[in-house]
This record gives structure tokens, C-alpha cells and sequence, in this order.
């Protein structure tokens, strides 16, 4: 029998393909589920899977790596029988030593051969993508098992890459119905449920948002990594005025939250053994230290503003808020500034408030320079978005409260996820004001988390 025939019905034999009723991670109702990660028990299928890669592959490839962690087997074993060498992607960066995301033998410039089990939108293909090219590796070609004609191999062509599967959910159930496996009544729903998913998973796909895992600057990473492993993309804005009360609010919160945004200009008993008490609980309880300090001036003031004076931020701030109003300039003359410690910039582009002057004109003028600046980690703002690999962070957020009565605005923590598509949320009132801030975290959190927001990314 055709090698091509005998391992799709294989697949239906090994329980990778079932038909029925199932709810597939998004709620939606599906008459097909597809798991290829049982083929890994099965030595004889995954050589035979190798096998149909190996006539697909092209010689130009240098490397061949899998999309965790479905694809780690099937690489491997194509690895195997082509001696082209592997490489293998993280899922997340080691925390400790070189804190690579790419393990294996490579150099900028080597052409890979990318694999996937199913493709569905194409997301988990972009995120290995985007590892890869960071570190200077070029696709070559990206071979996908069984394409489930959702969106994906189109998404991804269309953004130039070389996209090819060995089976799509059609050719599937074609042979499957001809091979009398299944009913004609199945074909005919699982046929209903692909026209009808084609055209609206791209849409679904744009508002689906999983939390980030990498980035390229350090302070990013490490927040990122809080975020991951408390589950929570929580930023406490505590702006209250007692050094004393800022202590004991993030001692009750700080365990759930990936950072606290100060305004250290409001609190009125500053004092550097303040800062070396907060310094010592963000260690404890593991949330990095953001000053809201906007600045908004020209280069040499700023950093002035950074350096001196009683409150000296660089030498303590993990990241600072930074206004783009006074131009590329003033921006340039942080990064140029040659300094052992250096807080990571966030700029404001478009603020919360009611009547703010941060139009679309102005957004769009911020971002025609702020990407170019190592020293930025993402943005401050509320609609607009970001260019993939930076962090949105947006204020303005509350579960209950709509607006206050001096010009602020608040939306919700899903609909600044799913709508918004930011990252990190900041709450200031919300939380500072509850009479039961640990209970009402737990409220914030609960709406994050209900959201699938930092499944693994499948
Ligand atoms: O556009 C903005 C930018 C910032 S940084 N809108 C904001 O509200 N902020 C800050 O977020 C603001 O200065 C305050 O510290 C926090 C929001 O606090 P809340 O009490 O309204 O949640």
C-alpha cells in the first residue's frame, strides 16, 4: 500500500484522529480531534513519518529543528535518517547560565528546515520563527504533518516563508470516507465545520492572545519570567505617600504581582532606606520595581533626572516611563549613555485619559523611532499596536469602576487582554483602595487566568 495511505490510516488507529463531539481550548464544538503527540510510542509510524519528510526536504537545508514539543520526535528522527543536524527550540529560556533559547550546534546565516505536527493558525510556528531568526538562522522551509486548513500555511505564505504539509484534514477524511472508516454522515460535518472555521479562524486568531515568553533585553526577560511562572501579568501601581504604607501594601500583594509602578515623587518620607526595605521584598517575594517617573524632557536634563538628586532612579528602578514629546533625540541620549546600571525605558504613547493629546499622529510619529532603541522594552498605551517582541503595558484598568471623576478611563482585564491585546495590566486604586487587597488580587487574577492567557501556546 501507498506509504502516504497507510500512515494516515494509521493515525485513525492509533487514536491521533477520532471523530465525534469534542470542545476543542477556544470552547468551540468540533466533530474532529487531531493529537499527533501519541506517535511518539510508536517507533515503526514515526520512521515511516521521517521517511515521507526525507523526500520532501530541500537540499539546500544546513539544520532541522521541531516545534516543541509535538515536533521534538518527529525532528529527531528525521535528523536520524538524513544526517541533517538538529537543533532544538526551548519553550522557555533557562533561567540560570547562558539563558539561550536554542540549544544545538548553529551559526547566523545556517539555513533550517522547521517542523510542525499540525498547523491550525500558524501561532506556534511564529513563535519558534521568531527564536530562530533572532539568532540569525534563516528558514529555509517549514513541513507541517496535517494541515488543519484553518488559516495557517496561508498566514505564513503570506509572509513569505516556504509552507508545505504532508496531509490536510480534507485529504484525511477523503480517504478516510473511501476507505468506508468512516460514516457519510461524519465526513459531511467535519466538510461543515472546515467551511465554516476557514473563514473565521484568521479573525479569532487576531483577538486569541498568549502571554510572551523571550525577549531580548534582560530586565524584559526577567519579568517575563516572573509573569510565566506566577501566572500573573499583574502591575501594581501603588501610588500611596507613606513609605511605611507602600511596605505593607506590596507585602500583602507583592507575591502576586510581576512588578510595582511607584511614583516616587508623591511619597512624602523618601528615603534610600526605603528604597533598600522595597529592594529586599521584591527579592522575597519576587516582583521587579517600575518608577512612573515620565519623563518628558530634552536628553541632557533626563539624565540628570536619572542620576541625581535625592531620589538618583537609575540606580535602583528595574524600568522607568519615559514621554517620546521631546523627540528621537532625548531618547538617543539614554541609550548612548554609557552606565554599568540602567533602568529599561517604557514610553508612554497614548495615555488612558479622557481628551488626552496622544492621537494617532502622534502614536504613529513615536513609533517610527522608538523601535530602534535597545534600551526600550515595549510601551505604555491603551488601542494601538505594538510590533511582535514588544511588551504593551497598559494602566487604566479596573473591575468594577468605569471612569473616576478626573478624566481617567478604565477597562476591564479581559477586554484589555482579549481586545486590546496588551500584556501587563496596571492597577493603581483597584487595588490600593480595597479594604481586602488580597482578596480582590485574587479577583484581578481570576479573570486573567480564566483566559487561557498563559496556557502553553499550542
Ligand atoms: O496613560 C496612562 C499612563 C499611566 S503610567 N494612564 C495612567 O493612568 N497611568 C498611571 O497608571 C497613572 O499615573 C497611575 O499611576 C496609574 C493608574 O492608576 P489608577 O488608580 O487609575 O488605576
Amino acid at each position: 500500500m501507498n506509504n502516504r495511505i497507510s500512515f494516515l490510516k494509521s493515525l485513525v488507529d492509533i487514536e491521533c484522529v477520532k471523530f465525534g463531539n469534542f470542545t476543542l481550548k477556544s470552547g468551540q464544538q468540533s466533530p474532529i480531534y487531531i493529537d499527533l503527540r501519541n506517535i511518539v510510542s510508536y517507533p515503526e509510524l514515526l520512521t515511516n513519518l521521517a521517511l515521507l519528510f526525507k523526500e520532501e526536504i530541500n537540499l539546500s537545508a544546513q539544520r532541522i529543528c521541531g516545534v516543541p514539543y509535538a515536533a521534538l520526535p518527529i525532528a529527531t528522527m528525521i535528523s536520524a535518517h538524513t544526517g541533517l543536524p538538529m537543533l532544538i527550540k526551548r519553550k522557555e529560556a533557562k533561567g540560570y547560565g547562558t539563558k539561550k533559547m536554542l540549544e544545538g550546534a548553529y551559526k547566523p546565516g545556517d539555513k533550517v528546515v522547521l517542523v510542525e505536527d499540525v498547523i491550525t493558525s500558524g501561532q506556534s510556528l511564529i513563535e519558534t520563527i521568531k527564536v530562530l531568526e533572532d539568532e540569525g538562522l534563516i528558514i529555509e522551509q517549514i513541513l507541517v504533518v496535517l494541515d488543519r486548513e484553518q488559516g495557517g500555511i496561508e498566514k505564513l505564505t503570506n509572509q513569505g516563508y516556504n509552507v508545505s504539509s504532508l496531509f490536510s484534514v480534507s485529504s484525511l477524511i477523503d480517504l478516510l470516507i473511501s476507505e468506508n472508516k468512516i460514516d457519510v454522515d461524519t465526513y459531511n460535518e467535519v466538510k461543515v465545520f472546515l467551511n465554516n472555521n476557514h473563514s473565521i479562524t484568521p479573525i479569532q486568531e487576531q483577538t486569541k492572545k498568549y502571554f510572551p515568553q523571550t525577549h531580548q533585553h534582560p530586565i524584559a526577560q526577567k519579568l517575563l519570567n516572573i509573569a510565566n511562572t506566577k501566572k500573573s501579568n499583574l502591575i501594581a501601581s501603588v501610588d500611596l505617600t507613606s513609605a511605611q504604607d507602600i511596605i505593607n501594601f506590596l507585602s500583602i500583594v507583592g507575591e502576586d504581582i510581576c512588578a510595582a509602578k511607584l511614583h516616587v515623587d508623591i511619597i512624602k518620607d523618601f528615603s534610600q532606606d526605603f528604597i533598600k526595605e522595597l529592594k529586599a521584598l521584591s527579592e522575597k517575594l519576587q516582583f521587579l520595581i517600575i518608577e512612573d517617573r515620565k519623563f518628558a524632557d530634552i536628553g541632557n536634563t533626563q539624565l540628570l533626572q536619572l542620576s541625581q538628586g535625592i531620589y538618583s532612579i537609575a540606580s535602583w528602578a528595574d524600568m522607568v516611563t519615559i514621554h517620546l514629546i521631546a523627540g528621537e533625540a532625548s531618547l538617543k541620549a539614554i541609550q548612548d549613555w554609557d552606565t554599568a546600571i540602567k533602568p529599561a525605558l517604557i514610553p508612554i504613547i497614548e495615555m488612558s485619559s479622557k481628551g488626552a493629546l496622544t492621537d494617532n499622529d502622534y502614536i504613529e510619529k513615536c513609533k517610527q523611532f522608538l523601535y530602534n532603541y535597545a534600551d526600550v522594552i515595549g510601551a505604555v498605551c491603551q488601542n494601538t499596536t505594538l510590533k511582535t517582541g514588544f511588551l504593551k503595558f497598559t494602566p487604566g484598568i479596573n473591575l468594577s469602576a468605569k471612569e473616576d471623576n478626573k478624566g481617567q478611563n478604565y477597562n476591564s482585564p479581559s477586554h484589555a487582554i482579549e481586545n486590546l491585546q496588551s500584556d501587563f495590566l496596571i492597577i493603581g486604586r483597584g487595588l490600593y483602595l480595597s479594604d481586602n487587597p488580597k482578596k480582590e488580587i485574587d479577583n484581578y487574577l481570576s479573570e486573567v487566568r480564566k483566559m487561557d492567557f498563559f496556557s502553553e501556546i499550542k
